[in-house]
């Protein structure tokens, strides 16, 4: 059972009562504007209060920001790399009481909490080895004593609105390229994991002032929808990174889109595992069972949809009520628990009235979910998950429920269930699981899985910050995190060098004066 206490970690992390929500990096603002609470899900426990960030204040951080990124993309990306990796150390130092705080106020099991804050440190070693890589090309010029190239240089500050579920590493997953790249960074973290936030920005301040770096290079703001719309419409904020809902991205999308600022979107998933009849089913049930529960399936990445071969469904049928019947749903510091609770009583709801409408729609029951009452489970956030079977064309499993609800649809050829798994609006993450080379190779073709990630005998969630992170379709486009994804967060510049000493025209154009 849980040893550290959460004084233990408020204090650790200096969370006072009523902490301000807007910092330039080192220093606070007063607290101003109206108290945001934060309050743990695991037993509706009031852990902190937070001021939003006010209207006056946003415009001060922002001034500060444009400031900041003039001193900070004029340092070599080598010494911006230099204090990312001071960054991954004072993450490794506070790991394991921002993964606590972590499971505290967001509910996920502290297993994941902690391996949370190791994503935030993979990605700061990432963003160590990228400063030195901010590779452009060379390319041929068609005129001679003429050379071409290309240089990225950073965009200014970057806005990163974050979701509830990742509290604090899709922030970092962000804020490292972008740091490395040479932007400075503007924080507005979901107002349900508050606390969180202010954490991570204590954890970055000592870095910053131990460096003597100025205000403005990472800034937290909290507050509600409006502060981020605010930055959404803010034309001096060139970039903006959000996760969260497919409503919001695309209302963060219009704003950007009206001042032709650019985006980077990481929104809904609903995302498949194709079980095949050549499938390890020991394979496919564990993940399975992972990628649908894991997280209380409150990860853009949770498996929703199991699409099933025929000659199997009975088997995994059978599996899946083997396995859930081990799931332990209870306080998620207790590492005997599978299942945290939902983030509030209204995702609770939520979850609720879709198996209500599964119900409805003729949707046969498998494993019932339900919310959980009684000893342990007051802060009524709890729920069982569920299993169901439905016909494909309902409605409802095109949306994205935040819940641990699971899909089974059974399928005869390959071809059907890639038809099946496309015909959804969201293309994050996707799954194969099959021992057929032929099957894995066609599902991760341009004419298999339509989606951002397509893997072949793992889930659908739980990617590495090594490769490109996000999806398609209504999920955004967006791409976060490692492979090439930090060119997003630079622009390009194209360079013609003329070495020589006459002026000739591309193309053979003659223009003789
Ligand atoms: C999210 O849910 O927004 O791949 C991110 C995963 C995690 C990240 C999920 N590494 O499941």
């Amino acid at each position: 059972m849980e040893k550290t206490t959460i004084q233990e970690i408020l204090d650790y992390f200096k969370l006072t009562e009523n902490h301000s929500g807007a910092s330039t990096g080192i220093k606070w603002e007063p607290g101003e504007g109206s108290i945001i609470v934060s309050k743990s899900p695991i037993n509706s426990q009031l852990l902190g209060s937070v001021h939003s960030c006010t209207e006056s204040q946003y415009e001060k951080l922002a001034e500060q920001a444009l400031l900041a990124f003039g001193h900070w993309r004029g340092l070599p990306a080598p010494k911006r790399g230099e204090i990312i990796r001071q960054i991954g150390l004072g993450l490794r130092e506070s790991k394991e009481m921002l993964g606590r705080l972590v499971s505290h106020e967001m509910g996920k099991p502290l297993q994941e909490g902690l391996g949370e804050v190791q994503e935030m440190i993979d990605i700061c070693d990432f963003a160590v080895g990228l400063s030195r890589q901010l590779y452009g090309k060379t390319m041929p010029s068609e005129r001679p004593q003429h050379q071409i190239m290309e240089q990225w240089h950073p965009l200014g500050p970057v806005g990163i609105i974050s979701a509830f579920n990742f509290p604090v590493a899709v922030w970092s997953w962000n804020a490292m390229i972008a740091w490395v790249c040479g932007n400075v960074c503007i924080w507005k973290p979901s107002e349900k994991t508050p606390l969180s936030a202010i954490a991570c920005q204590k954890i970055i301040a000592k870095i910053l002032k131990e460096n003597k770096l100025p205000e403005g290079i990472s800034s937290l703001i909290i507050g509600d929808k409006t502060l981020g719309e605010r930055l959404a419409k803010d034309k001096r904020i060139p970039l903006i990174s959000a996760t969260g809902s497919t409503k919001m991205g695309k209302a963060v999308a219009q704003h950007i889109g009206e001042r032709l600022g650019k985006c980077i979107l990481e929104l809904g998933g609903n995302n498949a595992i194709v079980i095949s009849n050549k499938a390890n089913l020991d394979l496919a049930i564990r993940a399975a069972v992972f990628g649908a529960v894991g997280t209380a399936g409150q990860r853009c990445t949770s498996t929703r949809r199991l699409i099933i071969q025929r000659d199997v469904v009975e088997e995994v049928k059978e599996r899946l009520k083997g396995a859930y019947a081990q799931l332990k749903v209870g306080d998620p510091l207790d590492e005997n628990n599978h299942i945290g609770p939902l983030i509030d009583q209204e995702a609770a709801k939520q979850f609720e009235s879709a198996i209500q409408k599964i119900k409805e729609l003729g949707g046969r029951e498998v494993i019932a979910g339900s919310i959980l009452e009684g000893e342990g489970y007051e802060s009524g956030c709890y729920v069982h998950p569920g299993v169901y079977e439905l016909d494909p064309s309902a409605e409802i499993m095109k949306e994205e429920t935040f819940a641990p609800l699971l899909y089974l649809i059974p399928y005869e050829t390959l071809e059907e269930a890639i038809a099946l798994h496309n015909n959804v609006p969201q293309g994050l993450s996707s799954a194969i699981m099959t021992q057929d080379v032929s099957e894995a190779h066609l599902f991760l073709s341009a004419i298999g899985s339509d989606c951002g990630i397509a893997n072949v005998n793992i889930g659908t969630s739980g990617a590495e910050i090594g490769g490109a992170f996000g999806g398609e379709k209504e999920t955004g486009g967006g791409r976060e995190s490692g492979s090439d994804s930090w060119k997003a967060y630079m622009r390009r510049q194209t360079n013609t060098i003329n070495f020589g000493q006459t002026l000739p025209l591309a193309q053979g154009i003659k223009f003789d004066l």
